[in-house]
């Protein structure tokens, strides 16, 4: 007999698998936490490597440039370094199964930054947000999902994620008192992912430990909704031979330049 009790309901959500119950959890609160996405070997290469990407991307121009865009910090695009973060991260399969549930089956990856919360150190990231920003509607389904990898144990000590259950469902940024009542720490292990809803209301906490805390966000969205930098053009033509990564990596959705490459693009589906 089932444990919760009801009468005058008529309409029912069934979850009878862990995907659904995370998928659900999106939906209704706006976040859920998928454990053990990633094994502790796997957590050691990411902090590695992601290191490594952001120690090449801050020779590339120079530091003022990066701090005065209040970009320190924040390793972009990893997975056109490194096919670690395609296929271990990007495209983890605990991950993608639930947003296949939410974003239905054809979603293509936005973002892929490597965020490094500093010991006792100010990061922009600490301010509320929505990961799509200046937007302020809502929609009675999500459209674009946000999966941020924990590469620590994120907690309230070494700067956790803080999230507003559910204010992916109102329009305006709700008020000071209204936060401080609401406002939750993602208590997340190392391995985990947090996957929220990215019109949900979040930031991270203040790193009061002696290590840095990294974590890793994927932004998942709706084909129509573009890159912030171009996957295509960065990856120039890699992974586009395999149908599925066409479609994950934006090759597909990319604006056409003229109306002749926009017809033969449509003719080529046909074949
Ligand atoms: O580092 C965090 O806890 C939050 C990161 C974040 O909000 C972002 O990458 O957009
Ligand atoms: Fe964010």
């Amino acid at each position: 007999m089932s444990q919760i009790q009801h009468y005058g309901v008529n309409e029912f959500t069934k979850t009878d698998t862990d995907t659904a119950l995370h998928a659900e959890n999106i939906i209704i609160r706006g976040y859920t936490v998928i454990p053990n996405v990633l094994s502790a070997e796997e957590v050691e290469i990411a902090k590695t490597k992601m290191n490594e990407v952001y120690a090449k991307q801050l020779k590339e121009l120079d530091n003022g440039v990066i701090e005065k865009i209040n970009d320190t910090d924040i390793a972009r695009a990893l997975l056109v370094y490194d096919d670690f973060f395609l296929h271990k991260v990007a495209l983890n399969k605990k991950v993608t199964d639930v947003i296949n549930v939410v974003l239905g089956k054809y979603f293509i990856i936005r973002e892929q930054n490597g965020i490094i919360n500093r010991a006792n150190s100010p990061n922009y990231q600490l301010k509320w947000h929505r990961d799509l920003l200046f937007q302020h509607f809502t929609s009675s389904r999500p459209f674009a999902i946000s999966a941020l990898f924990c590469l620590q144990d994120f907690n309230e000590i070494n700067g956790g994620t803080y999230l507003l259950p559910a204010s992916q469902k109102i329009e305006a940024f709700p008020s000071e008192e209204y936060i401080l009542q609401n406002e939750i720490c993602a208590n997340a292990p190392i391995g985990s992912a947090i996957v929220f809803d990215s019109m949900l209301y979040h930031r991270a906490g203040h790193n009061k430990s002696q290590n840095d805390r990294i974590g890793i966000n994927n932004m998942y969205v709706q084909p129509y909704i573009k890159q912030a930098i171009s996957f295509p053009s960065m990856l120039k033509g890699k992974y586009s031979d395999d149908p599925y990564l066409n479609l994950f990596l934006g090759y597909d959705s990319e604006t056409d330049s003229d109306v002749k490459s926009w017809r033969m693009k449509r003719f080529n589906r046909k074949k």
